[in-house]
């Protein structure tokens, strides 16, 4: 009977708490607001990316990227194929890339039509009312009038039209709204632009009849202001409000309000680069994200959008189709046997087809290197010496080095190229070149069973906690020598300044496990860190450079981080020899 009381008396009180909780809840519901979610990086907005940063994403057919910025091809360097149009100037062009390539040049000549310049008729855009901010807009096409309806209107859209009536930043705000009783207008215009056109007449435009739907109106960006705590800055200056950042819409017009992200809102897929990309981009067969997400088979192999639409777009898709593109990263096979390394695998055959061997003075194997194309293998600087150019044999194609198997081949180098800024005591810029003798004098050099690895020309292209892939001969967790080539998964760490501190500079990048379990070691230097895009092509993400001992927790491997020497791979090699893209 006591313990009953006892425990009706517990069920009392927990019934009060419970209520007492409850009303300070709903009270406190009102007052509290909910905060405003970020989903930009403030770090990344430092660096002022645009539309031409090729840091965060690929320049358009008629640029090339150089020193992270797209810059403007001349005409003569665009592909050859295509058909001819016509600029608002009245000037004909070979081809779409031409006209491009020319206008990129501040030759402002615009876009008209398709075919030559002969027989074209008139496009004229207008904005109405005069004296008004916002205004509905007008196009004459064939001596016929009409507006753009409001039907899926937006910024993308809305800025292409500014740019056109030379309004370089393009809109400030849209609206949609009934027109003017007097007009006839039973019939408008419905654009679809990507965004990026300068001209209105590169958009898609189908004429629909508009029933009793509202038109598009656009206030073009005229003056600069000051932006509110509620809205963002973009890189040209105007001001959009904060919701409309990181949703795939380039709102800002030079799209400064996609590219650093944390995640994305609404109808846009995140790159790994920390852009937005709208979803129709998805599975496209055009690769927007610098990796490949938006294309991965896994995420495509269920949806596949087709969209055909009269404009530009498919010509500018039909451009890409024609430029060069490298093969590279691309190893005939991969799979994995018996447990070795410190962690690791023993490689397949032409599972590493891009790992060499640096056999220096003593006739063994001093340090790993990557062929990267031509006659060119990328090294650490600590592996090798500018006089001992004459001792070293790089050996390809190879797997074990006491068996050899068949499919190996030596090479005696003609330069040893060791990065300027080197710094032997701090193993700041740990990079070299090596370029190696062709076996036929004035043939290529095409080691056999060699692939090269892609370089990556952005550090944005993989990001902290990617798993990538170490390989090299170097000793494992016994410290005992290794004769097969083995291989291990390790982690791109972010925070890597913490645990190396003042011995930890830009140029570097850390891998390794939690545990330590995985890690390159003495031997392994000089060798490929790789790291694999969403569709399997393999970058050389890191050279092996140092580290604190092997395979200990808290301690993981230190790489140069090749993507920060771009640059000065390709000044020496030439850009052809290792843009995967575009060149
Ligand atoms: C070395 O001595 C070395 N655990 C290479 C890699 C690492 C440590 C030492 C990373 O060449």
């Amino acid at each position: 009977m006591r313990l009953l009381s006892v425990l009706v008396f517990i069920l009392y009180l927990l019934l009060c708490t419970y209520t007492a909780k409850g009303i300070s809840r709903s009270r406190n519901k009102p007052i509290q607001q909910t905060p405003r979610k970020n989903y930009l990086i403030e770090e990344c907005l430092n660096n002022s990316y645009t539309i031409n940063s090729c840091n965060k994403v690929f320049c358009q057919p008629w640029q090339r990227c150089m020193g992270g910025t797209c810059s403007c091809k001349l005409p003569y360097q665009c592909p050859k194929n295509g058909t001819s149009v016509c600029s608002m100037e009245g000037k004909t062009f070979r081809t779409y890339c031409q006209l491009k390539s020319y206008e990129c040049q501040r030759h402002n000549s615009k876009f008209r039509s398709r075919g030559n310049c002969e027989l074209q008729d008139d496009f004229e855009v207008s904005l109405k009312p005069e004296n008004v901010s916002e205004r509905f807009i007008q196009v004459q096409m064939n001596s016929n009038k009409m507006f753009i309806c409001g039907h899926q209107w937006s910024m993308n859209e809305a800025n292409v039209i500014c740019r056109h009536l030379h309004f370089p930043e393009g809109a400030d705000r849209i609206k949609l709204d009934h027109p003017e009783d007097t007009w006839n207008s039973s019939e408008c215009l419905k654009v679809t632009c990507r965004g990026t056109e300068t001209s209105l007449a590169e958009c898609s435009l189908v004429r629909t009849s508009r029933g009793r739907k509202k038109l598009a109106k656009v206030a073009c960006h005229t003056t600069h202001q000051e932006c509110s705590s509620r809205e963002f800055r973009c890189v040209n200056r105007k001001c959009i409000p904060s919701d409309n950042t990181c949703d795939g819409v380039n709102d800002c017009g030079d799209l400064s309000d996609e590219l650093c992200c944390k995640e994305c809102r609404g109808e846009s897929f995140h790159c790994s680069s920390q852009v937005c990309i709208p979803n129709k981009y998805l599975c496209n067969d055009e690769i927007d994200c610098l990796t490949g997400e938006d294309e991965a088979y896994q995420l495509c192999k269920e949806r596949r959008e087709e969209t055909e639409e009269e404009s530009m777009d498919a010509e500018r898709r039909k451009i890409k189709t024609f430029l060069p593109q490298l093969h590279c990263g691309i190893p005939n096979r991969t799979i994995t046997r018996r447990k070795r390394i410190i962690g690791g695998y023993s490689a397949g055959r032409d599972e590493f087809p891009w790992q060499v061997a640096i056999r220096g003075t003593e006739a063994q194997v001093n340090c790993g290197g990557i062929y990267i194309g031509g006659c060119w293998i990328l090294t650490a600087a600590h592996c090798v010496r500018q006089s001992y150019v004459h001792a070293y044999r790089i050996w390809t194609g190879m797997l074990n080095t006491i068996l050899k198997n068949s499919g190996m081949e030596t090479f005696t180098l003609r330069r040893v190229i060791i990065h300027e800024n080197y710094n032997s005591k701090t193993y700041e810029n740990d990079i070299a070149l090596l370029e190696m003798k062709s076996r036929d004098s004035g043939q290529p050099c095409s080691p056999p069973n060699t692939m090269a690895a892609c370089v990556p020309w952005s550090p944005y292209m993989f990001t902290s906690g990617h798993r990538c892939k170490v390989s090299g001969w170097g000793r494992a967790e016994d410290y005992e020598r290794q004769f097969t080539l083995k291989w291990g998964y390790v982690n791109l760490m972010s925070n890597c300044s913490e645990i190396y501190k003042e011995r930890y500079f830009k140029g570097m990048e850390c891998a390794g496990t939690y545990d330590g379990s995985v890690d390159s070691c003495r031997g392994d230097s000089g060798g490929p860190l790789v790291c694999f895009d969403s569709n399997n092509v393999a970058y050389v993400w890191g050279i092996v450079s140092w580290g604190e001992n092997c395979g200990e927790e808290g301690h993981p491997g230190v790489y140069t981080k090749v993507a920060d020497y771009f640059e000065w791979i390709s000044r020496y090699t030439g850009k052809a020899t290792i843009s995967r893209f575009n060149v």
